[in-house]
């Protein structure tokens, strides 16, 4: 075998050989399938990527649902430069750097009403167990030390730590990891394609199922359930758009019971679905929201939570010298992170992206559905910019149709995603009529002629 180690890596894309691709096991990715046929990146502009082989290929998906301001956009790329040079690191425990402090004050600037108070990570699963992790140090801060109960939702993606992995609602992310953690329980998902076909933006049906909640309450008892976690849209597992009143059914509901309400807003973040948060395009406030992705538009990794002032205070009442929450990160508020971030959240403003993307977001709603009628195509879904095209699975071969559909997409030139057969789209905020037409017309040609 010939490694390359003696030669520049950083600055040739370089074409490796079959066997130096195998040190590398890669995430989420059906290895052998890759390494037999790799598809490599080598650089990114606006709404292209080009791969190693000098192709160019439009993004449909925004990298991984996170590059919301477009690729290699330059105010993000000088900023983390210029602190790369300035400060690479500074200890994250008993010790600060201003940009963390302006980075928190943007997002609460950002957050609705009353989160205003952050706390940083590295990514979304980490902010999903640190929510979980305050709402359980929360519960017995104020005396209710019995509700250890956690409840998620099936199909619900909270990441893949043991914490957000239990929550969550995907068995195949489940099933190889042993017990999981004790005490969870799980409300059922909201997805019914027969009452809601090819629903423009959020169902009509469906909103009693948030009052499985208050069943699950009668057979736990409020006093053992601490915290309530849901994606206001699901992602992952193919874009669950909330029924009509269904959020704000889970907000009564969790109020009423005191049981705190946590928003995965991972993906639905910083203009995603055409306003700052899901929570505010849906006009529900949960207790605390998670973000990662669009933060610093995939730029460098960085999570977190929003939590509201009840919450913190509850936590600042020990000794002062005393630590009063003993979580955190080598790398929480990491200073390239918090560069990328601050620049980040400027960019959005001064191009007043969520707005574009609350424009946009009719033209891509009319784009998706014109693929009613498609072959294999049986719903079609949306919010803001965020589209799920499912397909009919094929006898015997769940999945097959999707990932095949996504590799002729990208032969095409175009990148979407694909979660077994739901195609899904989330192209950068930045996206053009004509280029989400490309992405449209691309999968409409690829179902063509897909058996
Ligand atoms: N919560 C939600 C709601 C997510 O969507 C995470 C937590 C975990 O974030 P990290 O940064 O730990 O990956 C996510 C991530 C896909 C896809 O194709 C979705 C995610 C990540 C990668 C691919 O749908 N969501
Ligand atoms: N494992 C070991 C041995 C460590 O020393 C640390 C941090 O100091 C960790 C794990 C956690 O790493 P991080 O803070 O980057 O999550």
């Amino acid at each position: 075998m010939t490694l390359l180690s003696d030669q520049p890596r950083l600055s040739d894309p370089p074409r490796l050989a079959p066997a130096e691709l195998e040190a590398y096991w890669m995430p989420f990715t059906a290895n052998r399938q890759f390494k037999s046929k790799p598809r490599m990146m080598a650089t990114a502009e606006g709404m292209y990527y080009t791969t190693d082989d000098g192709r160019r290929i439009l993004d449909g998906f925004a990298g991984l649902w996170c590059c919301n301001a477009g690729h290699g956009r330059k105010p993000i790329v000088e900023a983390i430069q210029r602190q790369a040079a300035t400060m690479d690191y500074a200890p994250a425990f008993q010790m600060g750097h201003a940009l963390a402090f302006e980075l928190a004050n943007r997002i609460v600037e950002l957050a609705p009403k009353p989160l205003d108070h952050v706390f940083f990570c590295n990514s979304g699963s980490e902010a999903v167990d640190t929510a979980l992790k305050i709402a359980l140090a929360w519960q017995r801060a104020r005396g209710e030390g019995a509700r250890t109960r956690l409840i998620g939702r099936e199909r619900g993606y909270h990441g893949v730590g043991f914490g957000g992995i239990a929550v969550g609602g995907i068995p195949s992310n489940r099933k190889m990891f042993g017990a999981l953690m004790a005490g969870v329980d799980h409300l059922p998902h909201t997805l019914n394609i027969k009452e809601c076909a090819f629903t423009r933006g959020q169902p009509e049906w469906g909103a009693h199922l948030a009052d499985e909640l208050e069943r699950l309450v009668q057979l736990h008892d409020a006093s053992t359930i601490a915290a309530v976690i849901v994606e206001p849209m699901a992602g992952s597992t193919g874009i669950l758009v909330p029924p009509k009143g269904y959020l704000q059914r889970l907000r009564e509901i969790t109020r009423k019971h005191g049981i705190l309400l946590i928003f995965d807003e991972v993906i639905t973040a910083f203009g995603r679905v055409g306003a700052n948060f899901a929570a505010d395009l849906f006009g529900v406030v949960p207790d605390m929201i998670t973000f990662a992705k669009g933060v610093t538009s995939g730029a460098v990794p960085m999570g977190g939570v929003i939590v509201s002032n009840t919450i913190y205070q509850q936590f600042m009442s020990g000794p002062p010298g005393a630590i009063e929450l003993f979580h955190g990160y080598t790398y929480s508020a990491h200073p390239l992170a918090c560069a990328a971030g601050v620049a980040t959240l400027k960019l959005y403003k001064d191009e007043d992206l969520f707005a574009r993307a609350a424009r946009m977001a009719p033209r891509f709603e009319e784009a998706l559905h014109s693929l009613k009628g498609a072959r294999h195509v049986i719903d079609v879904r949306n919010i803001g910019l965020v589209g799920g095209i499912e397909l009919a699975g094929r006898d015997g071969a769940p999945g097959a149709r999707g990932f095949e559909t996504y590799l002729k997409c990208f032969e095409r030139g175009v990148l979407i995603r694909n979660t077994a057969d739901i195609l899904a789209l989330a192209p950068a905020l930045i996206v053009e009529e004509a280029q989400i037409d490309e992405i449209v017309s691309t999968i409409r040609d690829v179902l063509k002629d897909l058996a």
